[in-house]
């Protein structure tokens, strides 16, 4: 007899060890993924550090859950009815019921915690960052411009001027990806705001975004803030508040410069190219630092409003063609 319930359960064993198995493998999961309990991978250290507060709060979540099933497990199986007289009470047991306020209590106190000081450091500025970028929000595309490093008397960040004494700006539209380049390892400072109506700057990877008010002062709302970049790379951007007609295809990309291409990227902008007579453009200065992939001239994660085909297609309608 107690062999036939060791093989049954060791049978058991083998069947909940595959099943494991093929609900592990079959996810598709890198292990870092795996690890990361569901959260995306970022590229800024608050990014991180949010992915960090997300793994232990499910942790948590796990374990509280872990205790609760076997409490319940406990409960089912060892107090089933006996007889029809009426159990023991435990309803008015005081010690019982502080304990029963008292832990969850500490539970939602930790968690409270730990998401303001997770909050704090997403939202922490230093107060000098490496590079002070406006971004400029319109219907519907991105303005993307390299402040100087000092305000003026009304502590206003003026757009820095090439040696042609025009902004140093990249400006988005219809048949251009505007390109946000940035320096990686670096502080990198975004002051945000609308020239119309409420829009909203998301760029996936920082697994963060803030909406872009016209006139933020009027309005109360913090429109800066800052992040470091861990690694080099293409990123696209997004609008992510609805703003009209165009909204899905406000996209951007930031383009992440290790700091010494940067510092020649920025240098180039503020130059003049012999070829034009004027500073150099995004994809200009791009081309000439020649760094393979990285320094691709024009967005490679999204393409332009024209590049659609839409265009096309809504001249072709009008035509009356197919
Ligand atoms: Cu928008």
């Amino acid at each position: 007899m107690i062999s036939v319930v060791r093989s049954r359960a060791i049978r058991l064993l083998k069947v909940a060890g595959l099943v494991g198995m093929v609900a592990a493998l079959s996810t598709g999961c890198s292990v870092s993924q795996a690890f990361s309990l569901g959260w995306p991978q970022g590229i800024t250290a608050q990014a991180d550090r949010m992915r960090e507060f997300w793994v232990w709060s499910v942790v948590a979540a796990l374990v509280i859950g872990a205790i609760v099933a076997v409490l319940i497990m406990w409960t089912v199986t060892f107090h089933r009815k006996k007889s029809d007289k009426m159990p023991r009470q435990f309803q008015y047991n005081v010690p019982l019921e502080i304990i029963y306020t008292v832990i969850p209590f500490v539970i939602v106190c930790v968690l409270f915690y730990f998401t303001v000081t997770t909050q704090d450091f997403v939202d922490a500025k230093v107060n000098k960052p490496d590079l002070r970028v406006g971004v400029v929000a319109f219907q519907w595309n991105w303005d993307f411009q390299y402040l100087q490093n000092k305000p003026d008397m009304n502590g206003v960040y003026h757009v820095r001027l090439a040696q042609d004494g025009e902004p140093v700006v990249t400006v988005g539209s219809t048949t251009t990806i505007p390109l946000l380049v940035v320096p990686t390892n670096r502080v990198v400072e975004y002051h945000l705001r609308s020239r119309d109506v409420v829009h909203s700057f998301y760029i996936p990877d920082f697994l963060f975004k803030r909406d872009v008010f016209p006139d933020p002062e009027k309005n109360d709302t913090d429109n800066v803030f800052q992040t470091t970049i861990q690694r080099p790379g293409a990123f696209v951007g997004h609008c992510a508040e609805l703003c009209g007609t165009y909204h899905s295809m406000m996209n951007f990309e930031l383009r992440a410069l290790p700091p010494d291409l940067f510092d020649r990227y920025l240098a180039l902008r503020s130059a003049t190219n012999p070829q034009t007579n004027r500073a150099y453009t995004a994809g200009e200065a791009l081309t000439t630092l020649n760094c393979g992939p990285l320094c691709a001239p024009k967005a490679v994660t999204t393409f332009p409003y024209s590049g659609t085909g839409r265009t096309v297609r809504a001249a072709r309608q009008t035509q009356g063609s197919p």
